[in-house]
């Protein structure tokens, strides 16, 4: 069957129609869906049944996996794997991470030197209601922005602090290896990048992690932070995806900030996570800075 793409959200997203994800996939086929990857941000294939490994290695066609800091969210099969879920063990340990709350607007790895922006999710379980997750499309919204609000970011970084987040969630989930914290120092991104295929600029923001503008009060700073994610998160820049099992989606987070809307917790949800380093002719990298760089300067 031929591949049949389908454009899903405003100027993001796109589902792929026509691949059985779990068979070998004829080479030029992976070059077109890395292109469309690259060119969409965010792509959906749908009615997928994968083991772990399958999924894993359909996901590192486009970019090497990556462990993340969170080992304690990885699965014992494929520890690349991470489990996003409600879930617990016969011991009454989380399974995985990030439970049944909302996952506030984010953007992944902000807090990294070297972030993996690269992201996918595999829908295994799922609740009747809630859970949906969301991408807002940030190179529409620097395209939206008043020019003044432009010239008030071009050139401006701002710098990243896992703990923020941290702080933000809920039991098991606040807690992070020693190995983990040496992974996450503060890091510096420039709050604006130009993608490298259609040469559009796209805001770089993360709420979640964001603590101020380098060479800005703090307080001016973080306001202008605000003001760029309200903007940025308005329904016109945003793709909802509704779940099905078999869903698999990927997303590229250099161009992109998602949430997951909450659900009942006496439901059961299992999610998939592979996160990974995509190329750069593809898809936006951020720069990064470390802090005392910025203030040598
Ligand atoms: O559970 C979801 O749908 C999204 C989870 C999430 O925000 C993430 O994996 O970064």
């Amino acid at each position: 069957m031929a591949i049949e793409v389908h454009a899903l959200g405003p100027g993001i997203a796109a589902e792929v129609r026509g691949l059985r994800l779990w068979e070998p996939l004829d080479p030029a086929d992976v070059e077109l869906l890395r292109r469309l990857f690259g060119e969409h941000g965010v792509l959906v294939f749908r009615r997928q049944s994968l083991s772990e490994h399958e999924y894993a290695d359909f996901c590192a066609l486009f970019g090497s996996l990556e462990h993340t800091v969170r080992t304690d969210w990885a699965s014992r099969v494929r520890p690349e794997i991470g489990l996003i879920t409600n879930l617990k063990g016969s011991n009454g340990n989380p399974l995985g991470g990030l439970g049944d709350g909302e996952v506030e607007w984010h953007s992944d790895q902000t807090y990294m030197a070297n972030p993996a922006t690269g992201a996918a999710l595999y829908a295994v379980e799922l609740p009747p209601e809630g859970g949906r997750t969301y991408w807002a499309n940030l190179v529409a919204a620097y395209e939206a922005l008043p020019e003044r609000l432009k010239q008030a970011i071009d050139g401006k970084n701002a710098v990243f602090r896992y703990q923020k987040r941290l702080n933000k969630y809920k039991g098991a989930d606040q807690k992070l290896s020693e190995e983990g914290r040496k992974r996450t120092p503060d890091v510096v991104h420039p709050l604006v990048h130009v993608h490298p295929l259609s040469g559009k600029k796209a805001l770089y923001l993360d709420p979640t992690t964001s603590i101020g503008v380098v060479g800005m009060p703090e307080a001016e700073g973080n306001a202008l932070l605000d003001k760029l994610a309200s903007h940025a998160i308005q329904a016109q820049f945003v793709y909802t995806h509704n779940w099905q099992v078999g869903d698999v989606l990927l997303w590229s987070n250099g161009c992109l900030m998602h949430r997951r809307e909450p659900f009942p917790s006496s439901d059961r949800r299992l999610m998939k996570r592979a996160t990974l380093h995509l190329p750069a002719d593809l898809h936006i990298i951020p720069k990064t800075f470390m802090p005392a760089e910025m203030a040598a300067q």
